[in-house]
């Protein structure tokens, strides 16, 4: 279809009549917003149809990408960048007097996802379908994804994200593909043409129902599916019938109850979710995806055994992990496979990525209720179990129980997903160079001796057409100009950029689209926040999810000190600072929703210190989450990534900041290494223990946070301030951080790197006070960020793990 400015002003006007009965003068932006995403479909679905018959006609091999999470965003100006009529798209409402920001605002943010595991797999759906994988996301459609938050009296308050009030246009209802799920009953074995036979009996059937999204590649003319489900209740199940009997209240309860399992997102994040209720969510996600997959296969007509030759599916964590046995119960009980052959197949079509060492959110089920709620699952991973175990005795540990019980999938009564995950998978792969050598040292050395050729690194990757093109649309501009377009479609020609880091009139625009970014944040926060920032201070941004590891608190502590430096003495010299924090703490996460009050309380106090003259601003800006980050960070000129040492897998922030110039401040931990190493370390600012350092000292034992209180003036103040009446909240509320880093020994070494963070935070205002040396580092973060585009990582995940033929002509 051949688009131009006219054409869609015509086809605007002409939506708005016949699907909305409405002429443009009396439209709303909501009105507008539905017609130009109904326009655009008519270019999505026809080449949705080609793709999937393509795929379909070459048998090409698909690749299922299978998370419990997936934070798309807003999908409106993504899809018109992509198909390529962004520009035009603009004009065209400029015309007739509408501006397509405003309608961009409209548009809820698709928010299925907590945090950095669920954005990754969001940049992984457009990077495979702009370098042209054959692959689709596989999730459930929460009715209501991660919480709203709202700052209520410096406190987080959650409110529930109804991101489907109005209706979705992008997704369409597969009712008639929908698959049963079956929990609860009993299995009863029997013998038949002397094989066994597994009977599931007396279980209770969910209805997934699929919604599919279109994934639109980057001007490439494919468009793969994220395919999401949706729990129903099985209508005879709660047959209205019941009305007669009295039992119409029972009806509508049932009803609820099933479709409880789509409800709500859990708002976790690298913490554990062990409920029945999550069970139920992962199980259902596997089963109605794989259920889904075998359908898709049987298109092909081509031999089950050959399964992993067309299929790869992929397991984002261990949330899924349960693919294992619903493949292995697929392939026995519904294809009459035998189990050496069912297990061949599983155990390589299945790949599987640890996002985290840390080992709260190492996932276990209690083996009692798993076997009420999954009786047929549980007797497979109990098979897989102890084949694994008796493997382990009769190959390489003979004997020796510890070691045994230690790798075992079930032991003390739980179930351990990630043993799981790794024993029924081919490859298991880490997201950054540290992480991964730390799962291979330390987290899953076990299995590292034992099965070393699984594991993999794939450093992770952001899609640049977000977090540049979309989201820094000047600064795209002024690299087109620069270096032409080529970078688009291979990044990591942003290299060319280099020539010019020296070049004052390149430096000079640069700095120009910076403080144009900074002007609109500024504007956004006059308008959320009631605060005034001014844009000439240093943007100083530190935006994640609360956890204690990310270290918010030690980004606070520096800035308490600031401010009592001020206080002591106004002569004392420091360039002016926007600190701006945003994050969401999980509800039941009473430390981390303390430090929001904290940083809240200090806002307050500094904000509205005249003796402070405006040298300090500081912000919290509630709700942070996908849209909100691309207003932020292509304002930033200091990058906050300063998690202790070894607990960040990878961060994906980062190298959204670096892509955007902003200079990043950081510990050596996770892909932060890999920044340092790509930029050089006169370009990036670290700080603090190192991963060695930090291990010797953790085992040693040795560390004594009371010591550093006694010995360093400028903590123990800031820790008296903490527990004393220094700021007004009700008595001791801000104690428990007091406890935690003194009585518990500051488990994340907040003080211990505080002396390192102070002169590495002088270091920053000194290197932005010389202008011309920071345009050039900000210029050297901006060439050197093409390698941290997810098109380079998901073409190692196709090539490296899922053995993709790609027919591509850039990579
Ligand atoms: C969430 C729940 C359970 C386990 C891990 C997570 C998670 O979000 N991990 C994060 O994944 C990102 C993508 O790989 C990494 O960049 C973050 O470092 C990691 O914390």
């Amino acid at each position: 279809m051949r688009l131009n400015k006219d054409r869609i002003k015509r086809d605007i006007i002409k939506e708005l009549q016949t699907e909305r009965a409405i002429n443009i003068d009396e439209a709303s932006k909501l009105d507008i917003y539905y017609a130009l995403s109904s326009l655009m479909k008519n270019y999505i679905y026809e080449n949705w149809l080609k793709t999937n018959r393509q795929y379909i006609r070459n048998s090409e091999k698909q690749v299922y990408y299978f998370s419990m999470e997936f934070l798309m965003g807003k999908l409106l100006v993504s899809n018109l960048i992509n198909i390529g009529i962004k520009d035009i798209c603009q004009e065209a409402l400029k015309e007739l007097n509408i501006d397509l920001n405003e309608i961009e605002e409209i548009e809820k943010d698709q928010g299925l996802g907590n945090g950095g595991l669920g954005r990754l797999a969001a940049c992984f759906m457009d990077s495979m379908a702009s370098i042209g994988v054959p692959g689709h996301g596989c999730g459930i459609r929460y009715s209501y994804g991660l919480f709203e938050q709202k700052i209520v009296d410096g406190y987080q308050v959650e409110f529930p994200d109804k991101w489907l009030q109005n209706e979705n246009p992008w997704e369409i209802k597969r009712k008639e593909k929908s698959v049963k799920v079956k929990f609860g009953g009993n299995v009863r074995v029997i013998e038949e043409d002397g094989r066994l036979k597994f009977i599931h009996e007396n279980y209770e059937s969910v209805l997934a129902v699929p919604y599919d999204t279109p994934l639109v590649g980057y001007k490439n003319k494919r468009v793969n599916t994220l395919r999401l489900f949706s729990a129903e209740a099985m209508e005879q199940d709660f047959d209205f019938s019941n009305f007669s009997r009295g039992k119409y209240i029972e009806a509508f309860e049932y009803k609820h109850s099933i479709e409880s399992i789509s409800q709500v997102l859990y708002p976790d994040d690298a913490l554990e979710a062990g409920r029945n209720l999550r069970l139920k969510q992962e199980y259902f996600l596997v089963s109605a995806g794989i259920q889904s997959i075998m359908r898709t296969f049987k298109k092909l007509k081509k031999p089950i055994e050959d399964f992993h030759e067309y299929i790869a599916i992929h397991i984002n964590d261990t949330h899924p992990a349960l693919a294992v046995p619903e493949l292995m119960r697929i392939l026995m009980d519904e294809e009459n496979l035998g189990w050496d052959e069912a297990w061949n197949i599983t155990a390589n079509t299945i790949s599987y990525t640890n996002h985290t060492i840390m080992s709260e959110a190492l996932e276990k089920w209690d083996v009692e209720m798993f076997k009420s709620l999954l009786p047929r699952i549980y007797m497979i991973i109990s098979e897989i179990n102890e084949r694994f175990c008796r493997e382990l005795w009769n190959t390489k540990y003979y004997g020796d129980f510890d070691k045994i019980s230690q790798m075992a999938i079930i032991a003390h009564n739980q179930i351990r997903m990630a043993h799981l995950a790794i024993v029924g998978s081919y490859s298991v792969n880490g997201v950054a160079k540290l992480h991964t050598e730390l799962l291979k040292k330390q987290e899953l050395k076990d299995f590292y001796d034992y099965y070393p050729y699984r594991f993999n690194n794939k450093t992770n990757g952001i899609s640049h057409r977000r977090w540049l093109i979309k989201s820094n649309p000047k600064l795209t501009e002024l690299i087109n100009e620069t270096i032409g377009r080529d970078w688009i479609n291979l990044p990591t020609k942003l290299r060319k950029l280099l020539k010019y880091r020296n070049d004052p009139a390149f430096q000079e625009r640069i700095y120009q689209i910076k403080q144009n970014n900074k002007i609109k944040l500024s504007n956004i926060i006059r308008e959320k926040n009631g605060i005034d920032v001014d844009p000439g201070s240093i943007f100083d941004i530190h935006v994640k999810r609360l956890h204690e590891y990310k270290r918010q608190l030690l980004n606070v502590f520096h800035i308490m000190y600031l401010y009592n430096s001020l206080r002591e003495n106004p002569h004392f010299d420091i360039y002016p600072r926007t600190f701006i924090f945003g994050g969401k703490a999980a509800p039941s996460y009473n430390m981390a929703k303390q430090i929001i009050k904290l940083i809240n309380t200090l806002a307050d106090k500094v904000n509205n210190d005249s003796r402070i003259k405006d040298k300090i601003k500081i912000v919290f800006m509630e709700n942070y989450g996908v849209s909100l980050a691309e207003d932020i960070i292509p304002a930033a000129n200091v990058s906050q990534q300063i998690s202790t040492t070894t607990k960040e897998a990878s961060g994906t922030g980062n190298m959204k900041f670096m892509m955007n110039g902003a200079i990043t401040l950081a510990t050596l931990d996770g892909a932060n290494i890999d920044i340092k190493n790509a930029v050089g370390e006169e370009n990036i600012v670290v700080f603090g223990l190192n991963e060695k350092e930090f291990l010797e000292l953790y085992r040693s034992g040795s560390y004594n946070s009371m010591e550093l209180y006694n010995n360093d003036i400028r903590l123990k103040t800031i820790l008296n301030q903490l527990k004393g009446g220094f700021f007004s909240v009700k008595k001791d509320e801000l104690s428990i951080i007091y406890d935690s880093l003194i009585k518990h020994n500051d488990e994340f070494f907040v003080l211990k790197d505080f002396d390192s963070y102070v002169k590495a935070q002088k270091k920053i205002e000194n290197l932005y006070r010389n202008k011309p040396k920071w345009r050039e580092m900000s210029i050297v973060n901006i060439g050197s960020s093409g390698v941290f585009s997810s098109d380079r990582t998901v073409y190692e995940y196709a090539t490296g793990i899922w053995k993709m033929n790609l027919h591509n002509g850039y990579y």
